[in-house]
């Protein structure tokens, strides 16, 4: 089947494709599509067969859902990647459209094959192919420097997803620097915080999804996105059908969640804080609270929060949300009614923003006065979710924690960045740099793409990666040419998520703990080499002190290592020499051992865990002396029994933390230590000719990271800027139509206010860009949304989106087939005629980066980036 006739016949034939059979990039592709190159130069025709193709689990990274899939390989070739239903998340064979198109990546012509070393200026794009040995020679030539120079922090690494954090932390902590930066801030500080705060146990919930009668969802576009998309999807789908659960979505837009919602509700930006509170109010005003729950387990006590929310009115939040009173009231009952099996949850809609952080508290509050918490059907939370040493042990010795702190990775601006877990403040680092906040000699970059993601991507953050004295050498660990590859003075070509070891781990739906197995399912390409294993090289070439933690051999048996725990008899009775075997064969194992975690709260502490404890007679808090002889809370007594409770300062759930209150008081911000509601300071009196600017992702793109995955670019590839139909019809635009869109930094309010902006609040512009304008309903009129994920100037002709051959090495200048480490052409290379999107054959393009015009804009306290506030004004073109 062509692809024309595929898309003729609908998606509902889906099922008739037969085995084997393939949707082409180009139709004029077909006949070439069915052989395959072989050695001797000539073609031989295949047939994608299952049942002699060799089947290999593994783990998807092509999302941060992380799910297990089954992968089937044929001539060293992986024609398939599907579900893999043992793991408990996935429990199926169905995976993402991501996660389908993944192997494409593995044999794109545009693939970075061998180490390079910057000829010419940095960001010329000049390079001369060079051995591993010399590559790793000059990474650690370098780093031996600021050690000897008593600088180890000089030494900085930044990841974005990475999923080897054990691997990475040993070869920071082997050089003894603390300096490893992230995207988390960007990504979900504050929904994290939010959660730390308020039940202290975990980061992230794992909502009892399949046995919900009711979901609240602020902010979520899990239909498409989110980090547990997947799997959170198919189990709402299921409640849905099978007991008729309800599905209500805030967004300002018509996502692909909201389209799927039973009601969809757009609030003015920034405002599901003040939605969440009135529904509070609602709630105890017509006592459909969980009173029970409420009297043991929420700080402060239900007086309290009356009193407190008592100004919250439904008509108080419709004016700031523009959500009508009645429907908050209705909204809000219908909620409790059904508790406890109800949901009431957040994503980057919600956080994403000045006040996010409180937004996100209200909303996960909402959970504590129905008594959903932990309950079946409720906001559960998982125990055990972490890669601890203890139960995945590492191959000794292992480095310690470094001591030292920096600005760069502490910064003191933020103290609730990296209270909890580090989640640092990843965007300011550029600019923290330029400000001369630290010194660095080494810049190792990682699974990254900051001129692409991060805010002020190619001004402050391109500015920084070109000076040479900010940054003094940047090694760069990529798949392809990418944006920051191209800013690098050594590239170290990376193995794909498909080639390489890694052990994973995430929230488990099913509420229980496990563990998966990432495996090379094909060798890398050319020279390319799995990343961990070059930092383990690296290691090895540093002074004995520093070497002595990389003696194990390679990545594969470090992993092994971490397996060595597991069990060796599989479910169905299967022996195995040892874990890895284990893991190798099932690619997940499922730690059943355990109840679920419903109510842990309420979990009887045992004599052991009261011996030798005492109770402060205040609060009812439990303290005993752990292992180290520090005092440590442990458990609560609620009506005389000593319970777990919550991992929080009081052993309750927090909607109060006095810990916040204590811990602003020391920037002078004056906060009640309640999720109270703050107007966003550049939204308040918004002109009518300013309009907020969102970004939103695709089902089909994940960030910087798929752009160059041609079936997924083929169908995503330009990003016109959605407005409101009216709001497109006062300023005289149609689809199509072009805008000019100019961006300002956020403002401060006023200066003896809690509330004001904690960074750059000047109000100043920031830039301007033209772009198509796409009219629709479906966006709030005082929202115009952009997407992320295209506008490459980098990546190859995929996600550059230009047809032609690829740009040889030759043009350039330098050694054949080296300049950007590709290999010989392919024989089937069909990006060459395929890209039927570049403007030159009258396509759309590929689309404007959004990033270039979005300032940094960390919120106060926790640091997350509020990328949703951006105001904005248009012009006709
Ligand atoms: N405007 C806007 N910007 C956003 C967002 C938004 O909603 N709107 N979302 C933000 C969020 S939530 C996040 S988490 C960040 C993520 O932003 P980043 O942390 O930058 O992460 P990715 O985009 O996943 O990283 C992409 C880079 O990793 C490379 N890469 C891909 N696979 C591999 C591999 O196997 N090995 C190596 N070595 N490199 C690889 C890609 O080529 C690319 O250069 O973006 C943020 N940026
Ligand atoms: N397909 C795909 N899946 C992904 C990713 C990806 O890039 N692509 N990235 C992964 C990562 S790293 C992350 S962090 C998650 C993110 O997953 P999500 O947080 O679910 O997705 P986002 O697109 O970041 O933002 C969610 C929604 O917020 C809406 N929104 C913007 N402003 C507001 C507002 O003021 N109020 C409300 N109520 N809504 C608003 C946007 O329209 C958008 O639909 O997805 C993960 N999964
Ligand atoms: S949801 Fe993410 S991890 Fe799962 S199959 Fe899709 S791309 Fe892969
Ligand atoms: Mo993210």
């Amino acid at each position: 089947m062509d692809r024309r006739g595929f898309i003729k016949s609908g998606i509902g034939s889906m099922a008739t494709l037969g085995l084997g059979e393939t949707i082409l990039l180009t139709p004029n592709a077909a006949s070439a599509m069915n052989y395959r190159p072989v050695a001797d130069g000539g073609r031989r025709k295949i047939k994608n067969d299952y049942r002699s193709a060799k089947r290999i689990t593994s783990v998807c990274l092509n999302c941060s859902t992380v799910c297990g899939i089954e992968a089937f390989v044929q001539d060293g070739k992986v024609i398939k990647i599907r579900g893999n239903p043992l793991d408990p998340n996935m429990g199926s064979h169905m995976t993402c459209a991501k996660g389908q198109s993944g192997p494409t990546i593995n044999d794109y012509p545009e693939r970075l094959l061998y180490p390079l070393k910057r000829v010419g200026a940095r960001g010329e794009g000049k390079w001369q192919r060079i051995s591993w040995e010399q590559a790793y020679t000059e990474v650690a030539e370098r780093i031996k420097a600021s050690i000897a120079g008593g600088h180890p922090e000089r030494v900085a690494l930044h990841q974005g997803r990475s999923r080897i954090d054990a691997e990475i932390n040993r070869f920071l902590g082997a050089i003894g620097t603390p300096v490893q930066l992230n995207h988390r801030a960007l990504c979900s500080s504050n929904k994290r915080a939010a959660n730390y705060v308020s039940l202290g146990e975990t980061d992230w919930e794992s909502i009892d999804a399949e046995r919900c009668k009711y979901f609240l969802n602020f902010g979520a576009n899990f239909y498409e996105a989110h980090q547990g998309g997947l799997h959170l999807v198919s189990r709402v789908v299921k409640a849905r059908f099978d007991h008729g659960a309800k599905l209500v979505t805030f967004d300002v837009r018509l996502s692909n969640t909201a389209g799927r919602s039973d009601e969809w509700h757009q609030p003015f930006p920034g405002t599901e804080g003040a939605v969440a509170l009135a529904m509070a109010h609602v709630i105890i005003r017509e006592n459909e609270i969980d009173h029970d729950f409420v009297a043991k387990f929420v700080q402060p006590g239900l007086e309290t929060m009356r009193a407190w929310l008592a100004t919250c009115t439904p008509a108080w939040a419709a004016k700031l949300s523009g959500i009508a009173a009645r429907d908050i009231e209705r909204l809000a009952l219908e909620f409790a009614r059904q508790r406890p099996a109800v949901a009431a949850f957040t994503n980057r809609g919600t956080g994403a923003h000045y006040n996010g952080f409180n937004a996100e508290r209200a909303v996960v509050m909402l959970n504590a006065l129905v008594g959903s918490i932990a309950k079946p059907g409720g906001y559960c939370y998982g125990l055990d979710e972490k890669l601890s040493a203890a139960r995945y042990p590492q191959p000794q010795p292992v480095p310690p924690a470094p001591k030292i702190r920096t600005d760069l990775e502490d910064p003191p601006e933020w103290p609730l960045a990296n209270r909890w877990q580090k989640m640092k403040v990843g965007q300011i680092v550029y600019d923290y740099l330029r400000q001369g906040r630290a010194k660095l000699d080494v810049y190792i970059s990682y699974t990254l793409g900051s001129p692409m993601t991060w805010p002020e991507g190619r001004s402050t953050t391109v500015e920084v990666l070109l000076d040479e004295k900010l940054i003094p050498f940047h090694a760069c660990s990529d798949v392809v040419y990418s944006e920051m590859a191209h800013y690098a003075d050594l590239i170290l070509p990376d193995a794909t998520y498909l080639e390489r070891w890694g052990i994973d781990i995430r929230n488990n739906l099913e509420l229980t703990h496990y563990v998966a197995l990432r495996q090379p399912l094909t060798p890398p390409p050319g020279e390319a080499r799995s990343f961990a294993d070059v930092l383990f090289e690296i290691g090895r070439r540093l002074a004995p002190e520093q070497a002595k933690y990389f003696q194990f051999g390679g990545h594969e048996d470090f992993v092994r290592a971490q397996c060595a725990k597991l069990p060796t008899t599989g479910p169905d009775g299967r022996q195995f020499k040892d874990g890895f075997e284990y893991m190798k064969h099932y690619g997940v194992y499922v730690d059943r051992s355990q109840p679920k975690p419903y109510q842990v709260y309420q979990k009887p502490l045992n004599e052991k865990q009261l011996d030798g404890s005492r109770t402060d007679a205040g609060t009812g808090v439990i303290y005993r002396a752990n292992d180290k002889g520090k005092e440590v809370a442990v458990g609560v007594r609620i009506s005389d029994a000593a319970v777990r409770g919550f991992t929080t300062p009081s052993r309750k759930f927090e909607v109060h933390a006095p810990e916040i209150t204590q811990v602003a008081k020391t920037l002078g911000i004056v906060d009640d230590g309640l999720p109270t509601f703050a107007q966003i300071p550049s939204h308040r009196n918004l002109p009518a000719d300013r309009f907020i600017l969102t970004s939103f992702k695709w089902n089909v793109h994940t960030q910087a990271r798929t752009a160059s995955q041609k079936y997924l670019t083929e169908i995503v590839h330009d990003n016109p800027m959605w407005i409101n139909a009216v709001t497109a019809r006062k300023l005289g635009l149609k689809s199509g139509d072009m805008v000019e869109l100019t961006t300002y930094r956020p403002r401060s309010g006023p200066a003896d206010q809690a509330d004001q902006q904690a960074y750059k609040g000047t109000g100043e512009k920031i830039g301007s860009a033209r772009m198509r304008v796409f009219v629709t309903r479906g966006i709030h009129p005082r929202v115009v949304a952009v997407s992320n994920s295209v506008g490459w100037i980098s990546g190859g002709r995929a996600s550059e989106g230009r047809s032609g051959r690829r740009v040889e090495v030759a043009a350039r200048g330098i050694a054949p087939d080296a300049a950007k480490g590709y290999g010989p052409a392919p024989a089937l290379d069909d990006l060459n005629a395929g890209v039927w999107w570049d403007e030159k054959n009258g396509g759309k393009g590929n689309g404007v980066n959004i990033n270039a015009l979005l300032p940094i804009n960390p919120q106060p306290l926790v640091g997350m980036q509020a990328w949703f506030d951006t105001v904005c004004s248009l012009r006709k073109v």
